[in-house]
């Protein structure tokens, strides 16, 4: 029977010992109540300490969601292709595309075959904290980067059979992109690395008593926004905390195209469960519903991680309610497990809209222990649920706002014996 769940804010021990002291040229990790004197005035890309784990420890459980790769879309290595223009689709929040018409018989068929088919998207990936010890270095590079981005690339809606016509569809998406050191090429998409491609960015992983540096580079050559990454739950200085303050922030809150920022964050007691990061700058309102958000995950001290670790991230893209970008099962994530697994959904949300997070044939207790199969989520907020899963089939899980399922905000859960 699913047991466990914690909620995002799970730590009960809330005293902050998580603290440092600044140095120049090291590596500091200031907390949430040492205002001003964070890491604002420092300098970009400072010389960082070796004892490190650069962003190979990615296990995006969205590896799954790239079933259908994206025309042009590179899978490992190169930069992809950046749309000559942005898409003509205004990236309007609330105003759901019109239906499109029937698909054709055949298509649709093909296209139900390969959502349900045993061998369509692959598990995700588990997370590379197994073995480590609590007092890591962590280090990830980022750039928000354009690629062209289809929320339906398969072009159905094959649950209601209607096609999702393709000037409905894409847009020129502005993500986030795990890069080796220094942001010499893009991690490749493999199993332990995850999905590098898009939306969701990459998982920001982290153990209580890590401190994590975060490279930033905005290359958003296409709309030429001012970004920046703010994280939640994480301890850091006022100069870390990725939001544009008029007169107040640094450069981390407002990173212009081509310029990086590194922000230096502190896994503290509190800090534990999931959490979501996202874009935080003057151009947010354009970043985030383009894409720029992502999960972070921390571990508490001896916590073990789960054998399958998903990723579902809530969003309006271009007028669907998206799954990790994607709407409508087949495009959106097939999550895989097998029985006797333990199976941790970590499900964040954007946007303006509420959501009410649904796994059919499965159940977990809330805080008050109580069983339950549906939580509510809002804009900004995050939680974990956890079982060891026991139940082969193939499952739906979605928003149970029904408006929003039946606009794309649902996807498949095959469990194998
Ligand atoms: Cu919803």
């Amino acid at each position: 029977m699913p047991a466990h769940h914690s909620r995002g804010s799970a730590g009960a021990d809330a005293t902050t010992s998580n603290r440092g002291t600044d140095a120049p040229d090291t590596p500091t990790f200031a907390t949430a109540r040492d205002p001003v004197a964070g890491d604002a005035p420092r300098a970009p890309e400072p010389p960082v300490s070796r004892r490190v784990m650069v962003a190979a420890g990615i296990a995006l459980a969205a590896g799954v969601a790239g079933a259908v790769p994206l025309v042009g879309q590179t899978t490992s290595g190169g930069e992809p292709p950046v749309a000559a223009a942005p898409a003509a689709t205004d990236a309007t929040h609330e105003h759901a595309p019109a239906p499109g018409p029937q698909a054709d018989p055949a298509v649709l068929a093909a296209a139900r075959k390969a959502a349900f088919a045993p061998e369509a998207p692959a598990a995700a990936a588990a997370s590379k904290l197994s073995d480590q010890k609590a007092g890591t270095v962590r280090e990830y590079w980022i750039k928000a980067v354009n690629v062209p981005w289809d929320v339906a690339p398969n072009g159905l809606d094959p649950v209601m059979g209607r096609e999702v016509p393709i000037g409905q569809r894409t847009l020129t998406a502005i993500v986030y992109r795990a890069y080796t050191r220094n942001w010499a090429k893009p991690l490749a998409n493999t199993s332990a690395s995850g999905d590098n491609d898009g939306i969701p960015g990459p998982l920001i992983e982290a153990r209580v008593g890590d401190k994590v540096l975060v490279h930033f580079k905005n290359d958003d050559q296409v709309y030429k926004l001012p970004h920046s990454m703010h994280f939640h739950a994480f301890f850091y200085g006022l100069g870390s905390d990725g939001a544009f303050i008029p007169g107040i922030s640094g450069r981390g809150g407002n990173v212009p195209v081509g310029k990086s920022f590194t922000y230096r964050l502190t896994a503290g007691p509190q800090s534990a469960g999931v959490w979501p990061y996202h874009d935080h700058s003057k151009g947010m309102h354009d970043g985030i519903p383009k894409g720029l958000y992502g999960a972070i995950a921390i571990l508490r001290k001896n916590e073990k991680p789960p054998d399958r670790r998903f990723i579902v991230a809530f969003e309006n893209t271009i007028g669907y309610d998206t799954i990790n970008g994607r709407a409508f099962i087949g495009n959106t994530p097939t999550f895989r497990a097998r029985v006797g697994e333990t199976v941790e959904w970590n499900v964040i949300s954007l946007g303006d809209n509420f959501h009410t997070f649904h796994v059919h044939g499965h159940r977990w207790l809330n805080d008050a222990k109580v069983p339950e199969d549906t939580r509510t989520i809002g804009p900004g907020e995050s939680f974990r649920v956890k079982w060891t899963e026991d139940a082969p089939g193939t499952w739906y899980y979605h928003c149970h706002v029904e408006s929003h399922m039946n606009n794309g905000m649902i996807g498949l859960f095959k469990v194998d014996r």
